[in-house]
């Protein structure tokens, strides 16, 4: 049997569930460029249940910007794999048939702009990230240096980076007299709309200043927070998905019962009734983003790299030590302090159903899978808490001790999978007796300036490195 006999069967078990539309009648709506597990487990989720719903032209064209792995998987499964859900409850498997074409950009370039060019194509999602954006930390443009941004400046028509993709796609829309795409952010990012907005029209700006004029007045870019765990695949889901489905699974991912996604209902041209697998349509997503910025992905930062430092393989493994529970509950308390209410949130609530997500035993979310790309991480998810903290006065204790599980962490392992890793192990070389953290606040733009010139708070980073 193949994952496409399977998605047909009349004979599967209660636990698996198959589409329940007509895949041949499904007609692509929406490119979404980055086909990881995260993608795979929330907005082709929600997607389909959006269409099981109401049905409508919103198949999705699933891009890979480099890796052509999960590309040739989805070739050989007709775009079909599963979504195991883990819980106390037991596993149950959904397979998923909204992704209509497939497509690795680094080989088929041209196929995706196409797609980016026509006018069924109305939206645009994208996880790729927070290092893909080529985003300057410090002025919050383009950061002209980064790889991918140098090279689509360079070779515009050709592009191999997100916002290059998105731009080149535009340009061609507009020479065809078509509506902008409707551009939805899907990665972590603090108002990740107004980010990517920025970064489009920068880039257009240097092409075309009619373009970027264009697409300021058609443009749109609404915000989105999006929320679910999904660890990296390992052999033990492929496993797991053969003796759910009695199918080899190339693609199954698995994940937790809860996802979120709070979208700006701002859209050119439609878009699927998302709401029918949960999604809420907010005016301002801002607070949603920030309360789960800093509180999940904050709290996830500070475990990983606690875990990394005891030899905790996985989040559930920390948050079985009462005593790093109590870190993270302290973490917590000093981030809600920077919250402002988040409309429909109770976060008390919210809070206690973090620590049962981060502790779910069935979910094996590896430490070293958060702690990538953590000088990435920390602006949104630790710093900007941190400044506002110090600014009204109160103890950012807490903050302190993430920086410096993170120092620990990296001068543990001695290496690490970081854009900035080369500047990062070359201030963990060498230890300045009086002031240990220095050099890292001495990297440009890793930390703002207020707090570079946050004196005390640098000395509690330093005396929680001496506790540590
Ligand atoms: C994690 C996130 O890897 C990480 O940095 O913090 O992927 C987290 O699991 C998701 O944002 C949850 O929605």
């Amino acid at each position: 049997m193949t994952m496409e006999t399977l998605s047909s069967s009349s004979l599967l078990p209660d636990n698996v569930s198959q589409p329940t539309y007509n895949r041949k009648l499904l007609k692509p709506g929406i490119v979404h460029i980055g086909l990881g597990a995260f993608h795979r487990a929330h907005q082709a989720v929600f997607t389909q249940k959006a269409i099981e719903k109401t049905f409508g032209p919103w198949g999705i064209v699933a891009v890979n910007l480099r890796s052509p792995e999960p590309v040739k998987a989805l070739q050989q499964q007709e775009g079909l794999y599963s979504v195991i859900t883990r819980s106390a409850d037991g596993d149950k498997a959904d397979i998923i048939g909204v992704t209509v074409d497939w497509i690795c950009a680094a080989e088929r370039g041209g196929d995706v702009i196409a797609y980016l060019s026509s006018p069924d194509t109305r939206i645009v999602t994208f996880t790729v990230s927070e290092k893909a954006y080529g985003l300057d930390p410090v002025t919050g443009g383009l950061d002209l240096q980064h790889p991918a941004i140098k090279a689509d400046m360079a070779n515009p028509h050709t592009p191999v980076g997100v916002v290059g993709f998105l731009v080149e796609g535009l340009v061609r829309r507009r020479e065809r007299g078509h509506l902008p795409f409707t551009i939805l952010c899907c990665d972590n990012l603090p108002s990740n709309g107004h980010v990517v907005r920025r970064l489009v029209l920068e880039m257009a700006e240097q092409r075309d200043p009619e373009l970027a004029r264009w697409i300021t007045e058609e443009g749109k870019f609404p915000c989105s927070m999006v929320d679910r765990i999904v660890p990296a695949a390992t052999a033990e889901t492929r496993q797991r998905a053969i003796s759910l489905l009695g199918v080899d699974d190339r693609l199954a991912i698995e994940t937790e019962p809860f996802m979120q996604w709070i979208i700006e209902d701002d859209f050119i041209s439609g878009r699927p009734a998302w709401e029918a697998g949960g999604a809420v349509f907010a005016t301002h997503v801002e607070p949603y983003e920030k309360m789960k910025l800093r509180l999940l992905n904050g709290s996830h930062t500070l475990i990983a790299h606690l875990g990394i430092l005891h030899d905790l393989e996985f989040v559930r493994d920390v948050m079985a030590v009462p005593e790093f529970v109590a870190k993270v509950e302290r973490h917590m308390e000093a981030v809600v302090a920077t919250l402002d209410p988040v409309p429909g949130i109770d976060l008390p609530f919210y809070r206690k159903q973090l620590l049962d997500r981060f502790a779910n035993p069935t979910i094996a979310h590896r430490t070293e899978q958060i702690a990538l790309d953590t000088s990435q991480k920390l602006p949104q998810r630790i710093l900007s808490a941190t400044s506002e903290t110090l600014a009204a006065g109160r103890d950012a204790t807490t903050f302190a001790y993430v920086i410096a599980l993170w120092i620990k962490s990296i001068q543990k392992r001695g290496d690490l999978d970081d854009p900035r890793g080369q500047e990062i192990l070359a201030a963990a070389a060498i230890t300045d007796p009086t002031d240990a953290s220095a050099l890292y606040f001495a990297i440009p733009g890793l930390f703002p300036p207020e707090l570079v010139n946050a004196r005390s708070w640098r000395d509690q980073v330093n005396a929680e490195l001496a506790k540590l």
